[in-house]
């Protein structure tokens, strides 16, 4: 598995993601700090939404071989700016997360605000149900 960079905002579902990806058992734990899990590196949601914090990713990223952008279909909030993932010294994949919870319209626009942030491919997660953990771990 490729080392991998996990960028998102606050509860966008990255940590649950990590911990399905590494099989471990699914706990809540708010991240505060940049943590290493295997070949995954958990980021605080903060690092995305506060633009002071945000160099961190950049830099961390430069340690890695692909970045992956979360996307919880389910907020409102969209923080990713048209063109950013072309910020990124490493390839950077979308990954719209809870698809448990959203409806058809919200993975639509998931999907579309991930591709206008430059992640190519876009894939469909539910680090709950196991939908699309392996086509995105068969990726990785
Ligand atoms: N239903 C559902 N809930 C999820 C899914 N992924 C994460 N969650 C829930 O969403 C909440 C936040 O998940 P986290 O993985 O901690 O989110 P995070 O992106 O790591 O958040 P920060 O550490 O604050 O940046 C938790 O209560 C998770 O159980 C999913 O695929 N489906
Ligand atoms: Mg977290």
């Amino acid at each position: 598995m490729k080392r991998v960079l996990l960028v998102g905002s606050v509860s966008c579902g990255k940590t649950t993601l990590c911990q399905r990806l590494n099989g471990a058992i699914r706990q809540y734990k708010k991240t505060q700090t940049i943590e290493v899990m295997g070949q995954t590196i958990d980021t605080p949601g903060e690092y995305l939404e506060r633009r002071s914090l945000f160099s961190a990713l950049l830099v961390t990223a430069a340690e890695t071989d692909l970045v992956l952008f979360l996307l919880d279909p389910t907020q409102d909030r969209y923080l990713y700016s048209p063109g950013l993932a072309g910020a990124f010294p490493v390839p950077v994949i979308g990954v719209v997360t809870k698809t448990d919870l959203a409806n058809a319209d919200q993975l639509l626009i998931g999907k579309e605000r991930l591709e206008l942030a430059g992640a190519d491919p876009v894939l469909f997660v539910s680090a709950v149900t196991g939908e699309g953990i392996d086509a995105l771990a068969r990726l990785l």
